[in-house]
Formats: C-alpha cells, structure tokens, sequence
C-alpha cells in the first residue's frame, strides 16, 4: 500500500528531559493537527527531530521505540548540528533573508551552510530508509530546502510536495544568498510548491527562472525533462477546536477571571513569538502614541502582550527582549495611574485554556508584524469570536491579510496610522464588528486546515498526472518505433522542418546559426529518398534561406518568412500575391521607440513582416516591454488586418494572411500522402500542427504546451530522429 510521509524539521511532539528521564508530550500546534488527520492513518509516518538531543544510544533505541508507536521517526541531531545547521544557517541566513531582515542580520558563514547540507543529507538518508516507489513525500518549510532534489535523485519517479511556510521573498533579496543556486535546486527537486500567498509564489518562479536555466508558463516551471507546478495554498487552522473550548469549564472559569480583573476596560490583546519580524516595538511605539496623542483613552484601553519565548539563547533574540523589557517599562513608569497599568506583559508562554479565554474576551486583536508568512493566531482569535463580535487589527504584510479583509489592516510602520486604528476598533459599533467577523468567520471556517491539507494533495496527485500526460508524449523509444516503422512502410511522405531552435540550437547573434556540415548530410540522406518530399519552413527571409539551401546545396521546397515566400523544389521564389507592405510606415516607428527605450533590441524588416528582438536586452526587461509593445499595438494591429506574434525572444508584426500552416497546406495541395511530419519549437509553429491532418506526425521541441501530438528536448534528438528514420531499413554495413 503507497503511504504518505510528512517531514518536518520538529516532530509534532516535544520530548523533555527531567532528572534524565525522557518524556514525550503532543504539540498542540495547528500544523500538527492538520497533518494528524494523515500520518495517523495506514502505514503513513512523519520523520523529524525531536527536539532534544539524545546522546545516549540505548535511550536512543527506548525514545525511537516510544515515537514509532505513534507513527514518529526521529532524526537525532547533536548539538553542533543544531546550532550550525538549525540556529546558525536556517535562523540566520534563511529566517532574515526571507522576512527581508538580510542587512540586519544575515549572517553567511560557510560552515553554518555546511552543516545545513550535512543535516538535509541526513534527513534524506531516513527518508531512503522508508520511502518505496509509489509513496508520496511531503516536505515541511526552509529548514530543509535541499530535501527534495536529494530525494529526488535516489527515487527519481517519487511524488514530492513541499511547503514554505515563512514568505518567499523577492528575488533582490534571494540573489544576495551565496548559495542560492544550490538552495533554488534543492527546492526544484518537488512536483508541487506551496506558499501562503500568490506574492510568494510569484516572488519564487521569479527567482527560479533568473536564477536557473528554467522556464516558466504562468504557475508552471519547466526544468529539464520535469515540469513543475508553483502555487498558493493559504494555511489554515482546526476552527473547531478554538470555537468549541469557550464552552470548557477551565475556559469559562479564565473568561471570570479576566472579565473581573479588567471590568469595563476595552482588552487589546497581542500574542506573538519572541522575533524582530513580529513587529513588536513598532507596536509598542504606536501604543505609546496613542497614550501621548489620545489622553482620554487612558484608564480605558490596557493592552495585554504575550510574547512566546523563542531563539532567547541567540544574542539578536536576546537583545530584542531587553528592548522590550525597557520600552514597556518607560511607557508603564510614564502612564500608569493608581487604579491602571497600560501594559500587561507576559514573556511565558499560557495553557491553551488561558490563550483560548483571552481570544474571546479580547475586544481588539492587534497583530503587526512586519513580515510573517501566514500568521495563524489571527485566525485562531476570529474562530474564537463566537458572538461574532470583536475587531481584528492586521498588518498588511501578514499572509492573513490576503485572507481576511475584513479585518483593519494597517501599515506596521504607520505609527500614527496604528494608534488611530486601536481607537477606531475599541469604539467600533456592534454592527460594524459584526458584519465584519461574521464575513471573517466564514472563511476561517471554509479554508481550514483539513481543507488545506485537501487542496494541496489532491493538487499533487493532479501535478503527478499531468506530468505523467508529458511522459506519454515524449518520443521515447517505443514511440520512436512505431514512427519508423510507419516511415518504412510509406511511399509518398512529406517533412516539414522548422529551422531555428529546431534543427539549429539558439544563438544570441541570428547570422550565426549557420547549418553545419551534419545537417546538409542529414538533408541529403533525407533527399536522396525519391520518396520524401522535404519542406524547410522558417521565419526567416528568402534570401537568407536561399543562401543556405539554395542551389546545389539542398534538394528541398523552402517557406520563408512564414509564408509569404515559397519555392518548390527545383523552381524559383514566388510570393504570396496580393499582399501589402504599406503598413510598416506606421508599425516601424512604434518599434523603433522600443528600441530606443530598451538596449540590446533591435529591428529585423522582411517583405511583409517587422521584427523586434529583444535576446540580447536585460533579462526581464525584455519580456516586461514586449508585453508593453504587444499592448501598444493590439488596436493598431487588428485595425491594418495584421498579426502580433509573440516568439523567442521576439515579437513578429506581420500580415495575417501569412501563416506557416496555410503555406504547408498550399504546398500539400491535394495530393495524397501517407506519411506527414511536422517538426518545430515555436508559437509560429503551432499553425502548421493545427493545421495538419489528424493522422500528421506532429513534434514540438521542448516539452512547453502545445498542439503537436509529441515533443523531443533538443535539436540534437531531433536530428537524430530523423536520422534514425532514413537509416532505417538501410542494411547496417552501409550507415555512416
Ligand atoms: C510560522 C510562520 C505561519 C502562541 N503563543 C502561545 C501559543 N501560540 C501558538 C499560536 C499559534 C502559533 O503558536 C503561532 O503561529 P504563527 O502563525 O502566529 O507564527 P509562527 O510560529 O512564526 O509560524 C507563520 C505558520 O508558520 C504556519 O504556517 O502562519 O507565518 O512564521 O498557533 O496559538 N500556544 C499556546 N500558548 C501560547 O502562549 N498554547
């Protein structure tokens, strides 16, 4: 039976240690829970650490032995491990980087890196361990990036999902890792993607296609053979639980408590984990603006703060508690009255009871961070709103706000624009709040966690599926076969081979492609059967074509320009009549402000087409003007009866009668073939195989979309084909 296994940094347990005994007790994180509902069931597992080191052996074996009763694997890590591979580079380099906090505290050591490849390479070995072909993989958040590709390459036909749960930052931000190739790798190694936010996804097919020879078509990235899917899947939580325990006597008996120790005041309460990007001063910084800017909020409003330990033993970490620790110190010293404290801060962390009780007496809920990924005590405290009343506040660079826009959503830096946002919340009529949380409670309720978990699974399976559909399409050996032998078995066969990009690789100067002596052999071997008939079919210009293949040195018909030219084999060029060219006057110079505009592009003119290229502009720039100039001339194009088309690294504006496919037509006429063959990488190309008859052998090369029936990778393999085909039936002594 295939199983699911989850892999995590932390097992979804905490394992403490008193006196030397071992104990393990369940972590009630949202993660944990949603993942339950899978690795409890069948023979699924979740590899982690357990957070604690064990050196003893035996002690090893006895808290293995207990971890694997609830379908836990451990990996133990020492504690140079933790500190270098988890503390050093993860905590370091990863958590500033991606929350855009490189300047301030990234910090590159190489060893701390090689220590993160060493414990990634552990992970993998347990992974190995129990992994069987057929089983799906699921690999949790940026401590272990490089876990897929290393998977990847011992099972290479595996089903991998990874999930980033911190943001995904800009690649201006990603490029400044030294090892961001490596990191970019390791991350490709998975089938599906997923971040909290579109932002995030965005951000990383960005950085993937700058950073690695990779392409990308909306969410899908093609790398090599394997195509690879990128989207957002917005985490939620188990919305049951926090609207359920307001009815628990330990809960209720909290709520008296609070509601007798606060009386009328209204309760703005934070809850975060000890971390510069959670916002924390900033907040802090804005409550005292308001103490200052809003005297008679005083005695009124009292702001609780939970800040969870976390990293206290980093110094960064440690530091910013100080800062804390002072700046609520000076605004209680500066406000406090007999009867009021503006601050009650607690650095511990609370029973799930006491955090359960504070949700849902809270009028207002302020969360600002400065950047966080999702930010799940938002949702927790919307869940607990069982009255539908309440107002969340919500830093616009949390993941949630995406979600919840029903929330006020703030600017964190926005000093005053906070302060003024807490009055506006605690004096918020009933009405207002409640159309608000109800909207809010309806997606909390909708999106949960079990819903994520869904979405994201059955998103693989889909994932798995499409890529199988390439596999199919690919011309392996079998599909190879049958083409040959079908070739063998004809007599009145016609080719149609595309040029650049498909014979010829890609070169950034277009003169250059010259064809080699292999292929005027090919050409030749491919000729010499008088039962072929072979057509070169191209964008470029006629006089460029005949130059090539013109007399003597190719015995086959030519399309050029798309199909404004044509000659027949042993007849001259003759062009498509009633064309006009009169429309360039106004095209050119539209094209040539882009020139102008954008180094490295340049215009090619052709009888009845303007070409602007842009492979030798600055990446991205290129693509992002080239949408531009699309947009520029979509009306006068359509108004002149001519056609945009959108190549490689190009953009065509030529006559619409033009046509790749209508020229093959013209030239198939209505003589009957029993073998057509169509070869071609590009958007050009596309017209020729929709328009060839269904029993036509159509190939792309490169694995993008596209109606051919079939795609081969590279010039080389498609030439080898072809070479294959002619050699067939050929006895073997006479090949070359
Ligand atoms: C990362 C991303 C993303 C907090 N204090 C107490 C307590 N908590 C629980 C909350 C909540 C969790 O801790 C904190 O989750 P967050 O989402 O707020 O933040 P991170 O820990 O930074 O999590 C984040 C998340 O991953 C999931 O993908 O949302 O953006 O940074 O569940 O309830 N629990 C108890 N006592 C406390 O005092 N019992």
């Amino acid at each position: 039976m295939p199983k699911t296994i989850i892999v995590s940094n932390r097992l979804p347990v905490k394992l403490t240690e008193t006196d030397g005994q071992f104990k393990l007790a369940p972590s009630e994180g949202g993660l944990a829970t949603g993942l339950g509902s899978i690795y409890k069931q069948g023979d699924n597992i979740w590899i982690g650490w357990p957070g604690h080191e064990v050196a003893d052996d035996d002690v090893k074996k006895k808290v293995t032995a207990q971890l694997n009763e609830q379908s836990l694997l451990p990996v133990f890590l020492t504690q140079e491990e933790v500190s270098q591979y988890y503390e050093g580079f993860s905590n370091e380099v990863l958590w500033p980087v991606f929350h855009y906090y490189a300047s301030t505290y990234a910090n590159y050591q190489q060893s701390n890196w090689d220590f993160y490849k060493r414990v990634n390479q552990k992970f993998k070995d347990e992974v190995i361990a129990h992994a069987e072909p057929g089983d799906t993989i699921w690999i949790h958040d940026y401590q272990l990036l490089l876990l897929p590709d290393l998977v990847r390459h011992e099972i290479p036909d595996i089903s991998i999902g990874f999930f980033l749960h911190i943001p995904f930052p800009s690649y201006e931000m990603f490029r400044l890792i030294p090892w961001r190739a490596e990191l970019m790798n390791g991350i490709l190694g998975a089938d599906l993607i997923g971040f909290h936010t579109y932002d995030d996804t965005r951000h990383f097919i960005n950085a993937a296609t700058r950073i690695l020879p990779v392409n990308s078509s909306a969410n899908i990235i093609t790398k090599g053979d394997r195509t690879i899917v990128a989207e957002a899947f917005p985490i939620g939580i188990d919305d049951k639980k926090y609207t359920s325990l307001p009815s628990e006597p330990e809960v209720k008996k909290n709520i008296r408590l609070i509601k007798d120790t606060f009386g009328k005041q209204k309760l703005v309460l934070s809850v975060d984990r000890l971390d510069y990007s959670k916002g924390i001063l900033q907040r802090l910084q804005a409550f005292e603006y308001l103490l200052e800017h809003y005297p008679e909020a005083k005695e009124k409003i009292t702001f609780y703060m939970i800040v969870v330990p976390s990293r206290d033993t980093v110094p960064q970490y440690a530091h910013l508690r100080e800062q804390i620790d002072k700046q609520v110190g000076n605004i209680n010293a500066t406000h406090r009255t007999m009867e009021w404290t503006p601050i009650h801060y607690f650095y511990r962390s609370f029973p799930l009871e006491m955090l359960s009780a504070l949700y849902t007496t809270a009028d207002v809920c302020l969360i600002t961070p400065m950047r966080d990924g999702m930010n799940l005590v938002s949702k927790e405290y919307i869940a607990s709103r069982i009255n539908n009343d309440g107002v969340l506040i919500l830093s616009e660079m949390a993941g949630a706000s995406k979600e919840l826009i029903d929330a006020l959503i703030v600017n964190p830096n926005n000093t005053e624009e906070v302060a003024k946002t807490i009055i506006k919340a605690a004096y918020m009529p009933l009405d207002e709040q409640r159309t608000r949380m109800k909207q809010m409670r309806q997606v909390v309720a909708k999106f949960n966690v079990s819903h994520w978990v869904k979405v994201f699974m059955d998103k693989l399976t889909e994932v798995k599926q499409l890529q199988r559909s390439m596999q199919t399409r690919y011309v392996a050996y079998g599909t190879e076969q049958s083409i040959i032998n079908r070739y063998s078995k004809t007599n009145k066969r016609i080719i149609f081979l595309d040029y650049d990009g498909t014979l010829v690789d890609f070169v950034s100067n277009i003169e250059q492609a010259h064809p080699d002596e292999e292929l005027y052999a090919l050409f030749e071997q491919l000729t010499d059967d008088p039962d072929n008939r072979v057509v070169l079919v191209s964008g470029r210009r006629h006089e460029h074509l005949e130059k090539w293949f013109g007399k003597g040195k190719g015995d086959i018909d030519m399309i050029a320009e798309h199909g404004a030219w044509i000659k027949r084999k042993g007849a001259s060029w003759h062009r498509l009549p009633g064309l006009s060219a009169r429309w360039k006057e106004d095209i050119r110079p539209v094209l040539e402000t882009f020139v102008d505009r954008t180094p490295g592009t340049f215009i090619e003119e052709k009888s009845f087409s303007l070409v602007w290229h842009y492979r030798k502009a600055q990446k991205g720039l290129g693509e992002l003007r080239a949408g531009e100039l699309m947009n520029n001339l979509k009306y006068l194009a359509t108004d002149k009866g001519l056609q945009l088309l959108p190549g490689n690294k190009v953009v065509e504006v030529k006559n619409v009668e033009i046509n790749k496919g209508r020229a093959a037509m013209m030239l198939i006429d209505n003589t009957e073939y029993d073998f057509i063959m169509a070869l071609g990488d590009d958007y050009t190309d596309e017209d020729i195989f929709r328009a060839l008859p269904e029993s036509a052998i159509t190939i792309k090369i490169g694995n993008n979309v596209s109606a051919a029936k079939f795609y081969l990778r590279t010039p080389q393999e498609a030439r080898k084909l072809l070479k294959n085909m002619t050699e067939a039936g050929v006895p073997a002594q006479l090949t070359k």
